[in-house]
């Protein structure tokens, strides 16, 4: 496969380099790409160096698949341009998410959608991600009705500049701020803009996406999205009513079969999901699995990811991965 990877010297992009590389994906030629300031910039590939181009040079090229993260603007206006020269684009932007004719795909959920038609394809919000592969197998055996979802998010998700801003308030540096408060020893209850109603981009992104990757508008979800001093990944704590009736251990043991799934769940021994442990890591971890004693059908769960990972790089990485065994590329 020849294959772009759009927005390479960015954070997701370069994790997308490095997924690609441990994942072993079929890569016969690789084009980095950024924007023009980047060009020539040498990136590391399997022991080799690769000159970064534009995307204009990159479409020239024909990638046969363009992993693509590099901002809404750049999707808007390059993927269709690679679509068009035969490019099936991954998109980790949310350009085109909620476009009703693309796909928006978390393998573990819903890669049987995918078809040869499929030209631009949508990767989801990283917090969407991680709570769909954990809700996908409960909702097929007990029926989801009501989602209630409060995240805990690394700065890694805002990107560079919040790493830096986190590290430099740490240090007692004066630096750029990514924020508009401090963000270390605090809680920022905002993620991305707010909109009319109050709720905030991020919070509107995991109630939209989730009920179009889960293709069911009847699970009704609310949610609220914070921003914590917080590296590794990001958590999440979840409220799911359900329709039916359910047993603890039948949760725990559907959840252990889900692929992408990790249960750690002993409070015996202390033992439940941290970002510190997920980060790297290309799983899902859920843990604190236990019964909402004020409501009838109704469970709790603590659901952690490294949001570059699973939240980005590994979840474009195997919807292309996918697109390879089902001969779709
Ligand atoms: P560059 O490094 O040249 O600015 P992040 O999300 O971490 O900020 O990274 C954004 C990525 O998107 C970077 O790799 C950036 O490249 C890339 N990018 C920004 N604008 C364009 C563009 N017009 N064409 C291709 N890549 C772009
Ligand atoms: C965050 N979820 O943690 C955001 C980052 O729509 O892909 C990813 C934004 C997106 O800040």
């Amino acid at each position: 496969m020849k294959v772009a990877v759009v927005g390479a010297t960015g954070l997701v992009g370069s994790m997308i380099l490095k997924v690609l590389e441990e994942r072993n994906f079929p890569v016969t030629e690789l084009i980095p790409v950024a924007s023009e300031r980047s060009k020539g910039k040498e990136i590391s590939f399997k022991g080799n160096k690769f000159k970064v181009v534009t995307a204009d040079e990159a479409i020239a090229l024909k990638p046969d698949i363009a992993l693509f993260s590099a901002g809404g603007s750049t999707s808007t206006e390059f993927a269709p341009k690679f679509a068009e020269a035969g490019t099936i684009v991954v998109d980790n932007s949310s350009a085109w998410r909620m476009d009703p004719t693309k796909k928006l795909i978390v393998p573990e959920v819903n890669a049987s959608v995918l078809t040869a038609d499929d030209r631009i394809i949508a990767n989801p919000n990283c917090s969407t991600i991680q709570m769909v592969v954990v809700l996908k197998p409960l909702h097929d055996k007990y029926k989801i009705k009501r989602v209630v979802v409060s995240t805990y998010q690394s700065v890694t998700g805002t990107g560079v500049k919040a790493v830096a801003q986190l590290n430099d308030e740490r240090a007692g540096i004066e630096g750029e701020k990514a924020y508009p408060y401090k963000i270390d020893l605090n809680v920022i209850p905002q993620i991305d803009v707010f909109v009319e109603n109050g709720y905030t981009k991020e919070e509107m992104k995991m109630i939209q996406e989730t009920n179009k990757i889960m293709g069911d508008d009847s699970i009704r979800v609310t949610a609220t999205t914070v921003r914590i001093p917080v590296i590794g990944g990001h958590s999440e704590s979840i409220n799911i009513e359900f329709e039916n009736d359910f047993d603890l251990n039948e949760v725990r043991s559907i959840l252990s079969k889900q692929s992408g799934v990790v249960v750690v769940d002993d409070p015996a021994n202390q033992k439940y999901p941290m970002p510190l442990d997920a980060h790297e890591k290309d799983e899902v971890f859920v843990g604190r699995i236990r019964r909402d004693e004020t409501q009838d059908n109704t469970l709790n769960l603590w659901v952690v990811a490294d949001n570059l990972r699973k939240g980005a790089a590994t979840n474009a990485v195997q919807v292309a991965e996918y697109l390879v065994k089902n001969k779709l590329v």
